[in-house]
């Protein structure tokens, strides 16, 4: 049999084996081969059959490559029900991730055996689709509605421990998958088990008030998603259908939710999230070791970026000034490590050889001596950061990288200072730095292609998502930021309110809006980076001023209780200030603005034509090497709604016309601010999209 499922035999035992790198999707092939080796198998004398699953894992899920194509059958839901339809029992072994379709046909089948560390789920939701091959109807069918919905609306995964208890699997084994097969399937003969179809169970009681508020839980969570909900409606209804009709049901609803821009969005959003690593310029170039990380600076940003290296297997020698901050440094690592531990996400044990083996912290710098890697994160001055690799160029050993963590100045400059340029890179983390996944590799101009490849090796490392950036003030996330921001900074000066821009953005999709995210991060930052520019400030430049006023006021966001918003036991997550709009005013009096109304579409439509041009502007200047690059660090670094795939995805679903035409008609009355983008504009004369440039 050829293709990526063969079928042995081995006395009164089949194997249908499939091997499909890298993850075994269900690709049309292995469908075909799977409602192949059922029919072969029913035809044949073997008493029980086997489907085990070559590689690192059993079948991942549905190829995520044929999405947006036309399908091919047979479907994965018909490939299914062929197996579950036998008249004799197929055991299914779990190793890996089995997700998606990959648990789905592990529930078509009639008995499942599972590898101790293997997990199984159903994320489809991360995709904006539900499970649609039998996944909505089965599952309940084993743990009930409420349990079944719980996991695949969270897309969560479920250990093996926890499915044995749920009765998801009959038994765990520790053997490699196919022994664990041949072991349940001698078993199923001596026995003599029967065929015990998971589609024929009755269906579990399901607790109404449980389900009204997981409803109620996964709409709050998801906002604007359309797929959560729609998954939990065609799973209650499918309890109260026969199992054909339910799994029709199912089917419609599946293929409505592949239609939808949501999905296209988030398809694209997977895919992203790999495609940024993949660069020619370090394609088959050999990282440098990395096993000892130096940091310099135990601050937020230092300590953080240690806790994310200890997390991840590397040793740490952290730097800070004197004693007293060397300890308050190390207490500030073991107070990030103990709030994993009571997350569940670290051990107690595991935390203490962290701190006791894999943590230095002292104010000795030559206790860098040994590092691979030494990351600077001090204090954003340009004079401290030199003084600091001025340092790291006399102790640091030979071929040790020295890597800046700066969020905005020039990576050459501090370069230009060693007598190692080749070594030295931009890695620009974001705070948290152990929680937020987006690192920016700021490339500088004599940075060496196996010093960039060991900075993506570092975010693999680390699980971050690396995007390669050139140099520029801001590089592709802080530049672009203060691009849309300047963009609502105008209307409101024009006239709408800083909360109904944060309304009208949040109801897009962002998490926040650009003024609560102002006083989350500090109204203080605003301030310095409005200082640090005014010098080179183009006179033609409008902008905010108001910001100052806070700032002077003290009002410096949530740290102080009060910014755009007041925090207080009232309203902990802030409340409007009313006071902040007559500020507003003032400053529209003193400038002759007469204001005017903003409807929330034309609040959105401008926020988002700034982002995207200042994206396309960042792509042509080849800052970001791809749209696709500005796609993932706006969603990985700045909470763009995932659902939308990132800005230039989301520019392509709208028309890039059609956003040219909103730069164009904003640049009637301000054509300093904008300024078509060179790339925009040929794109759209070419009748092209971003993604053609991915
Ligand atoms: N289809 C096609 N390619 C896939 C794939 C998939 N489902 N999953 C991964 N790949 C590719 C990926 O692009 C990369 O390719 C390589 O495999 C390694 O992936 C009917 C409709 C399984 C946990 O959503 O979560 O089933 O870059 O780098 O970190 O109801 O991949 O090497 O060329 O991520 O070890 C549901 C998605 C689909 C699972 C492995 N399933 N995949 O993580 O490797 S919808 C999913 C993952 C569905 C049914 C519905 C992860 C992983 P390349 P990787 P990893």
């Amino acid at each position: 049999m050829e293709g990526p499922v063969r079928y042995e035999t081995h006395g009164d035992i089949a194997v249908f084996r499939i091997d499909n790198p890298p993850v075994n999707a269900t690709s049309l092939a292995v469908r075909q081969g799977l409602v192949d080796a059922a029919n072969r198998f029913a035809a044949s004398p073997e008493k029980v059959a086997v489907l085990v699953a070559e590689g690192r894992t059993f079948i991942a899920g549905a190829d995520i490559t044929e999405f947006g194509k036309t399908p091919l059958e047979p479907h994965l839901p018909d490939a299914i029900q062929v197996i579950e339809s036998l008249e004799k029992p197929v055991v299914c072994v779990i190793h890996g991730t089995a997700l998606g379709g990959g648990f789905e046909v592990a529930l078509g089948c009639h008995y499942r055996v599972m590898l101790k560390g293997a997990r199984v789920g159903l994320p489809e939701v991360n995709l904006g689709l539900i499970p649609g091959a039998g996944g909505t109807q089965r599952l309940p069918r084993l743990v009930g509605v409420v349990a079944a919905s719980d996991i695949f609306t969270s897309a969560r995964q479920v250990s093996a421990a926890d499915c044995l208890a749920l009765g998801i699997v009959d038994e765990l084994s520790t053997a490699e998958p196919f022994e664990a097969g041949m072991a349940f399937a001698r078993k199923v003969l001596a026995e003599g088990l029967p065929v015990r179809r998971v589609s024929e169970l009755p269906v579990p009681p399901t607790d109404a008030e449980a389900l009204a508020a997981l409803k109620k839980k996964v709409a709050r969570a998801n906002p604007g998603h359309v797929c959560h909900l729609k998954g939990i409606e065609v799973a209650e209804l499918g309890t109260k259908l026969p199992f054909a009709e339910g799994r029709a049901m199912e089917r419609e609803a599946f293929w409505e939710l592949m239609q939808t821009p949501q999905r296209a969005a988030m398809i694209h959003a997977f895919f992203a999230e790999r495609k940024v690593a993949n660069l020619p310029e370090i394609k088959g170039i050999q990282p440098r070791t990395l096993a000892h990380v130096g940091v310099i600076g135990g601050g937020t940003m230092g300590g953080g970026i240690a806790v994310a290296c200890l997390l991840n297997g590397l040793k740490v020698t952290l730097i800070e000034r004197d004693a007293e901050a060397v300890e308050r440094a190390h207490t500030g690592i073991a107070r990030t490590l103990a709030d994993s531990v009571k997350r569940g996400k670290l051990g107690a044990d595991a935390r203490d050889m962290l701190l006791a083996d894999r943590l230095v912290t002292t104010d000795d710098y030559h206790s860098l001596a040994t590092a691979d890697l030494i990351i600077e994160a001090v204090f954003e001055s340009m004079d401290v950061k030199k003084d600091v690799f001025g340092k790291l160029d006399e102790i640091a050993k030979p071929g040790a990288i020295l890597a800046t963590n700066t969020s905005y100045l020039d990576v050459n400059d501090i370069a230009a200072i060693t007598r190692r340029p080749q070594d030295v890179i931009g890695l620009h983390f974001f705070s948290p730095a152990h929680v937020m996944r987006l690192l920016e590799i700021v490339v500088a101009d004599k940075t060496a292609p196996d010093v960039t490849a060991t900075g993506f090796a570092l975010a693999k490392a680390l699980k971050k998502v690396p995007v390669r950036a050139g140099v520029c003030d801001g590089f592709i996330g802080n530049r672009i930021l203060k691009h849309y921001r300047t963009a609502a900074d105008i209307m409101v000066l024009e006239g709408a309110s800083p909360f109904q821009v944060d309304r009208a953005l949040e109801a897009f999709g962002f998490a926040m809006g650009p003024y609560a995210v102002a006083d989350l991060a500090g109204i203080d930052i605003g301030y310095l980076t409005r200082k640090r520019l005014a010098p080179t400030r183009d006179p033609r430049e409008r902008f905010g001023e108001w910001g100052d006023v806070l700032y002077e006021m003290g009002r410096l966001g949530r740290k102080t209780g009060h910014g755009h918003y007041i925090y207080d036991a009232e309203t902990p997550r802030g409340r409007p200030d009313p006071e902040v709009e007559d500020i507003i005013a003032r400053e529209r009096k003193a400038k002759g603005i007469t204001p005017r109304d903003f409807t929330d579409a034309e609040i959105v439509e401008r926020y988002m034509a700034a982002m995207i041009n200042e994206g396309a502007r960042v792509v042509g200047e080849g800052i970001a090497l791809r749209p696709l690059d500005v796609d993932v660090t706006k969603l990985f670094g700045y909470g763009f709604p995932r659902f939308r795939g990132g800005p230039m995805h989301y520019a392509d679903q709208i028309g890039l016309d059609k956003v040219l035409a909103t730069v164009e008609a904003a640049a009637k009355e301000d054509d300093f601010f904008w300024q078509p983008a060179p790339l925009l504009k040929q794109l759209v004369a070419e009748g092209r999209t971003f993604a053609s440039l991915n």
